[in-house]
This record gives C-alpha cells, sequence and structure tokens, in this order.
C-alpha cells in the first residue's frame, strides 16, 4: 500500500532519512528511517540520537512491520450476524456513543467500564486526551495494565513523596555500584528507568571497577554479565530487603547524610525490622546469611550505589512492601537524589504539577471491596465486577490499546466475562484475543503515522533529554488519530451538547497535543515561559530531530518534594500492617499450610517480543519458539521430566500444555513461562501470531493471589504443579 510522505518529517540533506524516537518500549531510542518512493528500506539507530547513541534493538524494524501489516484495520469495523463490516468513521462514532449512553441510562454510570493498556502510555496523544473520555464517562470501574505492573511504585512515591509519579530512577552512569532486583534490563530495555544501551552501560560501571549484582529466581541475561548473581525464591524479597534493612541498623551502617534534614521518623523502621535478622530469613529466601550482609556491606562502602526493584519483585505477593523497603533503604544509606544513586528527573515537559498526585482507597470495588489508587480499580477485579448480578455491574466495556484476556490473571475467565457483554468498543488496530468480543473496533493511525514526545517517559529517563518526531507518513484522509477517537467519542457523549462544550471540543480538535505539548515545553524547567523566542519549545525541538541533551540528573530535595512539608515521610503506619501479614505468612500458621508438591511459576521477558501484541511480526518470531517452561533438572527429574516434553501446568484458575526446557538458569522449585503468548483462541485477526500461537501464562495466574496492599496482582510466584505429558 502506497502512503505519502511527511516532507517536513525528512532530512533536507539525506533524502528520506527521517529521524524519530521508538515507541515500543521504554528506552526511546533514536531510529533513523530510511524511505524511497514512499516505502521504508531500512530502520537504523540514530547515532545522533544524545540518549540512545545510535543503540538499536531487533524489534525497532516491528515499526515497519506493523505499519505494512496487511491484518492491521485501517477503518471502523463492526461485528455483524455475518461477521465483521467496515463502517464510516461517523456511523461508528455515534453508534458507540449511543450505545454507551443508553447503557448507562439504564443501568447508571458505573456499568460501563473501561481498561487502557500499556501502549497509551507510549502515545503522546492518548496521553494528554483519553482522560477527556474516561472523565465524561464518570464511572468508577477504570482499570488499567498498572495494576499488573507498576502500581507498587507509584503507592510509594504518592504516600513517601508526595506524588505518585515522583519516581526515582537509577543513576545508572555514574554508579559504582548497581544492585537489581527482579529486573531483566537486557530483555526489557529497562522499566521506570529508560535506559537505551542497558547492556554497554551496565558493562561500563564493571570496567570503572564498580559492581552490578542482581538478585533473581533466574540466571537472567542481566545475571549472566553482571558481577554477582544470587538466587532468591520468589515473592520473599520483602524479607531480605527486612535483612538487609536489619544489617545496615545492626551494624551501624546508617549513612543518610543530608538525606536527614529532608526525612520525618527516619528511624522508625529500627524497631521493626529487628526480628528479621539475615540468620532468620534466609532459610526462606534462599540468599544466605553471609551473602546478605555481604550485600549490605558492599553496597554501603561503594563511593556510589543504587538498589533498583522492578517486575519481579514489584508484581507478587508483597510488591509494595518491597518498594517500600527498597526506598528505606537506599534512604538510610544516603542513596536517594545523590548523583550515582536514585535520583528524580527534571523533565522539558514537566507533567507532575498539572497531574493527580494519586489517592488511596477512595473508591473500593463493588464485589470484593478491593481499594482503588488514582482512580482506578485493580485489573484483578475486572472479571467478577462483569460476571457478578445486581447494582453497578459491568455491561459494556471501552478497551484500548490492551489485551488483558493475555495480560492480566485468569485470562479464562475474563474472556468468558467478555463474551457476556451488552456492548464492547475497543480502540485498537489489531483484533486481538481480547476485543475479538468487540461490537465496534475503531482503529487509530500507526506509530509512524502520528508525531510524538515521549510524555511519560522522559520523566523516568536515566538522563535528561528531549525529543520530538514529526509523523513519518501523512494519514490517510478518513484516519483517526487514538486522541481524536477520544475527544469525539467523549464529545458525543454529550447528548444535545451545550455551545460551551461544542466550542471546547473544536478547540481541542484544532490545536490536537501538539499545542498541549508545547504549552507544557514553555512552562517547563527549560522553558522561556512568557518569553517567546527563549527556552526549549515546540519549534526549537523541531529544529533538532535528533534530540536535546539536557544534562545528568540533578538533585531535587527538598523543594521538588510534593507533601506539604517538604519532607519525605516514612509512612510507617500504612506499612506495618503489611510486614504483620509478610510475618503470618511466613512464620505463622498459614506458612505450615505450604503445598510442598508445588512449584512457583514466575515470568520472563524477551528482547524479540513485546507484551501480546508483537507477534504478528514475522521477523520477530521466526525461529524456536520462546514460549516454553524453564525448569531446574532437579525438579525436572523428580517430575520424570525430560528435555523437549510436553508438561501439563496447572494452578487454581486452570491448565496449560507446554515444551520443556530444562535449564540450571533456573532454580529449583520454580518454574518461567513468558507472558503474551496463547494465540489460539478463534476469531482474531493475526495469521502470522497464530501459526506461532504458544500458551497464555495468565491462563494459570490467580485474580485471587495478590499483593493484598495495594491490589496489584501477584503474577510472580504463582503455586502451580507440573505433571509429565507421555
Ligand atoms: N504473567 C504476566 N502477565 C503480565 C506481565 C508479566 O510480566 N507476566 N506483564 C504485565 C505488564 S508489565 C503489562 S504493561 C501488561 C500489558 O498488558 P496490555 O496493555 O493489556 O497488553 P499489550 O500487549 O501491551 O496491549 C497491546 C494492544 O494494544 C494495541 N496497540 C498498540 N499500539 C497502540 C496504539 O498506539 N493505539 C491503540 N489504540 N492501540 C495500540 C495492540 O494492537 C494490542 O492489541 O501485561 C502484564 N501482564
Ligand atoms: N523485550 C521486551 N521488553 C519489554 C517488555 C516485553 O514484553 N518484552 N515489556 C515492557 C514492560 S510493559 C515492562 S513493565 C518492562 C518490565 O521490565 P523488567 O522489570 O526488567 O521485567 P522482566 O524482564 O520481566 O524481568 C523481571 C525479572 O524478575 C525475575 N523475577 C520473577 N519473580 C521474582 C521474584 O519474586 N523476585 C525477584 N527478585 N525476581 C523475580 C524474573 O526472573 C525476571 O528476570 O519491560 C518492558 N520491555
Ligand atoms: S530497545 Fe528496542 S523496542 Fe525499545 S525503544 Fe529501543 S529499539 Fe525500540
Ligand atoms: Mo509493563
Amino acid at each position: 500500500m502506497e502512503q505519502s510522505i511527511n516532507t517536513s518529517a525528512i532530512d533536507s540533506q539525506g533524502q528520506g532519512l527521517h529521524y524519530r524516537t521508538c515507541t515500543l518500549c521504554e528506552a526511546m531510542c533514536g531510529v533513523e528511517i530510511k524511505t524511497e518512493n514512499n516505502k521504508i528500506v531500512s530502520i537504523k539507530g540514530d547515532k545522533n540520537d544524545p540518549f540512545s547513541r545510535g543503540h538499536i534493538c531487533p524489534k525497532a524494524t516491528a515499526l515497519q512491520d506493523l505499519h505494512e501489516d496487511p491484518d492491521r484495520i485501517r477503518r471502523p469495523i463492526e461485528r455483524t450476524d455475518s461477521g465483521w463490516k467496515e463502517i464510516s468513521w461517523n456511523e461508528a462514532l455515534t453508534k458507540t456513543a449511543n450505545r454507551l449512553k443508553d447503557i448507562q441510562h439504564n443501568y447508571g454510570r458505573d456499568a460501563v467500564g473501561a481498561y487502557l493498556g500499556n501502549p497509551n502510555v507510549h502515545n503522546m496523544g492518548a496521553m494528554l486526551f483519553g482522560k477527556d473520555l474516561l472523565h465524561k464517562l464518570r464511572t468508577k470501574n477504570k482499570f488499567s495494565a498498572t495494576s499488573v505492573d507498576q502500581l507498587p511504585h507509584h503507592v510509594v512515591s504518592h504516600l513517601l513523596f508526595g506524588h505518585q509519579l515522583m519516581i526515582p530512577v537509577p543513576d545508572i552512569d555514574r554508579t559504582d555500584h548497581f544492585l537489581i532486583i527482579g529486573g531483566n534490563p537486557l530483555a526489557s530495555n529497562g522499566s521506570i528507568m529508560s535506559v537505551p544501551d542497558v547492556k554497554n552501560r551496565l558493562k561500563a560501571i564493571k570496567k570503572r571497577k564498580g559492581k552490578v549484582i542482581v538478585i533473581d529466581p533466574r540466571r537472567s541475561e542481566t545475571a549472566e554479565i553482571a558481577s554477582e548473581h544470587h538466587f532468591i525464591t520468589p515473592g520473599t524479597d520483602a524479607l531480605l530487603l527486612l535483612a538487609m534493612l536489619n544489617t545496615v541498623f545492626e551494624e551501624q551502617l546508617c549513612s543518610p547524610g543530608d538525606l536527614k534534614k529532608h526525612v520525618n521518623n527516619l528511624y522508625s523502621l529500627e524497631p521493626v525490622v529487628a526480628p528479621y535478622t539475615a540468620e532468620r530469613v534466609a532459610p526462606i529466601t534462599g540468599v544466605s546469611a553471609e551473602a546478605t550482609r555481604q550485600l549490605v556491606r558492599e553496597f554501603c562502602a561503594a563511593k556510589t550505589a543504587i538498589c533498583y526493584g522492578r517486575m519481579g519483585c514489584s508484581v507478587q505477593q508483597f510488591g509494595t512492601l518491597t518498594q517500600y523497603l527498597i526506598m528505606a533503604f537506599n534512604i538510610l544509606t544516603g542513596r536517594l537524589d545523590a548523583p550515582g544513586g536514585m535520583m528524580f528527573t527534571h523533565p522539558a515537559a514537566d507533567i507532575l504539577p498539572k497531574s493527580s498526585k494519586g489517592h488511596f482507597g477512595k473508591i473500593k470495588s463493588r464485589v470484593r471491596g478491593l481499594n482503588g489508587f488514582g482512580g482506578e480499580l485493580p485489573v484483578a477485579a475486572l472479571a467478577e465486577e462483569i460476571l457478578t448480578e445486581g447494582k453497578g455491574q459491568i455491561k459494556a466495556m471501552v478497551l484500548a490499546a490492551g489485551n488483558p484476556v493475555l495480560s492480566t490473571p485468569n485470562g479464562t475467565q475474563l474472556d468468558k466475562a467478555f463474551s457476556q457483554l451488552d456492548f464492547m468498543v475497543s480502540i485498537d488496530f489489531y483484533r486481538n484475543e481480547s476485543n475479538r468480543h468487540a461490537n465496534i473496533i475503531l482503529p487509530p493511525v500507526s506509530a509512524l503515522e502520528r508525531e510524538h514526545y515521549d510524555i511519560v517517559f522522559h520523566t523516568l529517563a536515566v538522563r535528561n533529554t528531549a525529543k520530538y518526531s514529526e509523523a513519518l507518513f501523512n494519514p490517510s484522509e478518513d484516519a483517526m488519530h487514538d486522541w481524536q477517537i477520544f475527544l469525539e467519542l467523549a464529545y458525543r457523549l454529550n447528548g444535545k451538547p451545550t455551545l460551551k462544550q461544542t466550542l471546547e471540543h473544536r478547540a481541542k480538535m484544532a490545536l490536537g497535543p501538539k499545542a498541549v505539548l508545547d504549552l507544557l515545553l514553555r512552562s517547563g524547567p527549560y522553558g522561556g515561559g512568557l518569553n517567546l523566542f527563549k527556552g526549549i519549545s515546540l519549534s526549537q525541538l523541531k529544529k533538532n530531530p535528533h534530540g536535546v541533551d539536557l544534562g545528568p540528573l540533578n538533585a531535587k530535595l527538598p523543594m521538588g518534594l510534593f507533601t506539604p512539608d517538604k519532607k519525605i515521610n516514612m509512612s510507617l503506619s500504612f506499612f506495618k500492617p503489611d510486614i504483620q501479614r509478610l510475618e503470618q505468612h511466613f512464620f505463622g500458621q498459614e506458612s505450615k499450610k505450604t503445598n510442598h508438591n508445588s512449584l512457583r511459576l514466575i515470568g520472563r521477558r524477551h528482547v524479540r517480543s513485546n507484551n501480546t501484541w508483537l507477534h504478528n511480526s514475522r521477523r520477530l518470531v521466526k525461529g524456536k519458539s520462546r514460549c516454553n517452561m524453564m525448569i531446574h533438572p532437579e525438579s525436572a527429574s523428580a517430575l520424570g521430566l525430560e528435555n523437549g516434553q510436553m508438561a501439563k501446568v496447572s494452578s487454581r484458575t486452570g491448565s496449560v500444555t507446554i515444551a520443556t526446557e530444562i535449564t540450571d538458569e533456573i532454580m529449583p522449585g520454580v518454574i518461567s513461562i513468558p507472558h503474551g503468548w496463547g494465540h489460539n483462541r478463534e476469531g482474531t485477526g493475526w495469521k502470522i501470531a497464530e501459526k506461532h500461537a504458544g500458551v497464555s501464562v495468565n491462563d494459570l495466574t490467580d485474580e485471587l493471589f495478590l499483593d493484598e496492599l495495594s491490589g496489584n496482582a501477584a503474577l510472580n510466584g504463582v503455586p502451580v504443579t507440573v505433571e509429565a505429558q507421555h
């Protein structure tokens, strides 16, 4: 399919060389896309991008595959008795708005639920205007991928620093000591740490005589290049951290430095961690007492150091507590807000002052009474909110850029729930395992047809930079951006709009995200404010298509804090009950009930995949299937399992049959299965992915297995049993 190039996007000297930021993961790599005759001929790393310095990963080529994919939906479609039919935008938008209005009129506002998936966060327009639709729906049933991911980080930042988005990131380029707990940046390219070229950045730490230490139940790709790796029993990180803090106090290694001035109740944890000696917790964590103490001594002896925890320790039973203890450890050892430690960013477009600081427990889910955070409910409660009758039951769903059937716990149950809805609309350019249940699908333009600025990930990046990318291709006349779809739906939900609503709508449609971005840049820390000719602005970024370097991270405390007294609040009262829950879980009656035949299931990522939606790229899925179960030789032999043999893995929620990979990469008693696969459900529009279906690990994860403190799903450490298949 031929498409016209946006000539303002092309380098005038370089004929058809276009520079942009890859939007597939958090790393924000600069890419150089070469075009000839309106077609992409190559995608390479942009050497002049000051942040990524030419690095890309194999996924960058998927930008082309996604754009050209014949399976990508390009016009609105409606499900009819005789299959999917294309309809006009006007009809699709009006029908959708009318159905949603009717359902809210008949059953109340909460009868419409919404789920926003991860790609929204990589999409400037969706980030800036998605809330318009959510506000208009005024439903409490809002869900997103946050509660299968980084929710613990938001809760901790909200309590300690006064803002859910004020999350410190590792100052990787200046550190001497990087302790990574439950993150595998070599596969993921970093998370809550936008860090292109992470492999070389980690190697550089070792080159300057520093250390990289990985704590992970699997000797991951990152562990392979680290100075040291320790296996840990899944779900026990909070115990390890309690013991590390205990060592800090016991061995008098507290050294908060200047932070002393900025923290309330700095030493309040001391009596609480007293029972958790390294010796007491070692049999449970699997990290020896000596190794635990050594971790702390080396961390404290290093000139600069970072303790960073991600997916593996956030998305598990004690995820929020673990993130809190990681923060406390960084604070008590003086590593927060210090060069080479955990630092806050100064992004050019600073969304923090304008966005919600977060609130906890203001809303509760109807069926299970789970606490909401920041206006959202835990997605683990979504299926039951659809399936359980009564006032406030969800009857219709708005799904935007997500695939919760494959990405949230007990996908089988959610799949069933979706099939029973009265109505579903999906904003997505693929027919996936979730929106195959939709009545109407509204497809936005592809990533290469839209302009881009990373509103979120500059806020979480290891260096302050700013970069704006033009659209490479002009969208066709009848294409819509995500933000336009959001605004149009919101407007049509008004019923009979007032003059004010109409004028506001027209202004937003005309100005779009670019105008909002320009305002954010001009009013940001590097902007010229009212002086239109000074500082960073949209027009200035347009002149620098490779991006602008704004320097290393710098100190932000105390004035950058959002707490009223400009102090970090240690919030012990919030976390103390969870330490009691942990005590009971590991040392109380409950711990004796553990089924000793069960293994613990954890996840993993691969550099050629991205959540549920890159499996339709032939280049990325070719080769041997990566959706298999890793298991240690000892565990395999106890089960009579051979390498390559099919195994049935079962949990409370279901079972899958999957090929075995026996490897000592993983610790005994643990199995690892990647998520995002399971493209074998009927009615999706992914022809290539179907041939590389794999199984969905989230048919095994459990919507009742939660980090109870935050409601985040516990997708790691799930108890399962394994049986050899003959
Ligand atoms: N077991 C297990 N489960 C997990 C995880 C795990 O580690 N283990 N990880 C969790 C994490 S961290 C996350 S973030 C979630 C992700 O979970 P989700 O956000 O639910 O899933 P994705 O695969 O990111 O969603 C991709 C969908 O968005 C669409 N899409 C892509 N770009 C755009 C766009 O620009 N606009 C629109 N409208 N649609 C677009 C794609 O076509 C695809 O259908 O999965 C979680 N699930
Ligand atoms: N290639 C690729 N890149 C991605 C994605 C992708 O799907 N593919 N997804 C993107 C998204 S949405 C996110 S959120 C990020 C996530 O990025 P990361 O946080 O780096 O996530 P993972 O690569 O899943 O690494 C998690 C590690 O935790 C380990 N682990 C599991 N359970 C435990 C535990 O109980 N304790 C400890 N200490 N470790 C444990 C696992 O073995 C694994 O090595 O990646 C992003 N980047
Ligand atoms: S690491 Fe790969 S997917 Fe992530 S931004 Fe860079 S090129 Fe894109
Ligand atoms: Mo994520």
